[in-house]
């Protein structure tokens, strides 16, 4: 709890004075009103005032009650822009880096191929986060830093701060982006120039990599869109764990456990419809032999190989 309140950037005085005011006001105004309310049954019930009196208006109360609303707002305006507007310009020279959101992780890219999980940040820097999905809206929050912005397809949006604290800071998607939404968290981490330096140096550099020979094939032939890579079901069983892993298969004769093997891949390629795992639909695949060569077949294995071996 104390890492949403700390005040971890530049910006976090100035959202919460506002932040501050408007609960305070709400409180007195609830609180009075409360009273006022529970004051006025009691004290003009029936059972005290039998023959009430009728009158309309008063010039002075409408004034009042006109005005001083009108100046408390003007009062929350006043500090809500001077907590916005820093927000939206950002200092020139600002480190930048690019916030990825994507169903359901927060990846940040340095660039030169430097992605991270975890957006880690020098303290005392100037830091602008350009905001990118790669599918549905998201929203980026950092509770401790005082930002919160939304991370929308085809919009570029951006956020900026500068962290005050050294420490480790939870970082949310405030968006409902679909099932795993709840799980779309990662930590900020804020270390001093020094210790920065030496992780952004030893990052490995993954993002520009090309594809697996075997990953490429399997793109090109848009196996992927009924077959997920990150274990979701949609319409064939997802490839994520593939080889060596056990399965139920359903074959003309009955049901039966396989392992998915070299011999098992080539024949879910070739004949896709002649063992189906149990859960999914028959005759929705068909053979592509002659589609893909068998060369290429042999890079496909490869690919599901040493995806089971990095993971070890
Ligand atoms: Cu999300």
């Amino acid at each position: 709890m104390e890492t949403y309140l700390a005040e971890g950037s530049n910006l976090a005085a100035g959202v919460d004075r506002a932040f501050i005011f408007i609960f305070a006001i709400s409180f007195i105004l609830t609180i009075a009103i409360s009273v006022l309310m529970i004051y006025i049954l009691i004290h003009f019930s029936r059972k005290k005032v039998k023959n009430p009196s009728q009158f309309s208006g008063n010039t002075k109360l409408e004034i009042a009650w006109t005005i001083i609303p009108l100046v408390i707002v003007m009062i929350m305006f006043y500090f809500g822009v001077k907590g916005f507007k820093p927000m939206r310009d950002v200092p020139p020279g600002a480190m930048k880096v690019t916030a990825i959101g994507r169903m359901w992780e927060w990846s940040f890219d340095y660039g030169n191929g430097k992605i991270a999980k975890q957006l880690v940040v020098p303290l005392n820097r100037n830091i602008r986060l350009d905001l990118f999905s790669a599918d549905v809206n998201h929203s980026l929050f950092i509770p401790a830093f005082r930002v919160k912005e939304d991370v929308v397809p085809g919009y570029n949006n951006y956020l900026w701060f500068k962290p005050i604290s050294k420490g480790e800071f939870d970082i949310f998607c405030s968006e409902y982006c679909g099932l795993a939404h709840s799980g779309m968290v990662t930590k900020a981490i804020v270390l001093d120039s020094l210790e920065f330096n030496k992780w952004l140096a030893d990052l490995k550099v993954t993002g520009n990599l090309p594809d697996h020979p075997g990953l490429a094939i399997i793109k090109a032939n848009a196996c992927i869109t009924c077959h997920s890579l990150d274990g979701a079901k949609i319409v064939g069983p997802s490839f994520k764990g593939l080889y060596g892993s056990k399965r139920i298969v359903v074959t003309a004769e009955g049901e039966k456990e396989v392992e998915a093997n070299d011999e098992y891949i080539k024949r879910s390629i070739n004949d896709p419809n002649v063992e189906v795992v149990k859960g999914f639909n028959k005759g929705l695949m068909k053979s592509y032999t002659g589609v893909i060569k068998p060369e290429d077949i042999d890079k496909i294995v490869d690919y599901f190989k040493s995806v089971i071996e990095t993971k070890k």
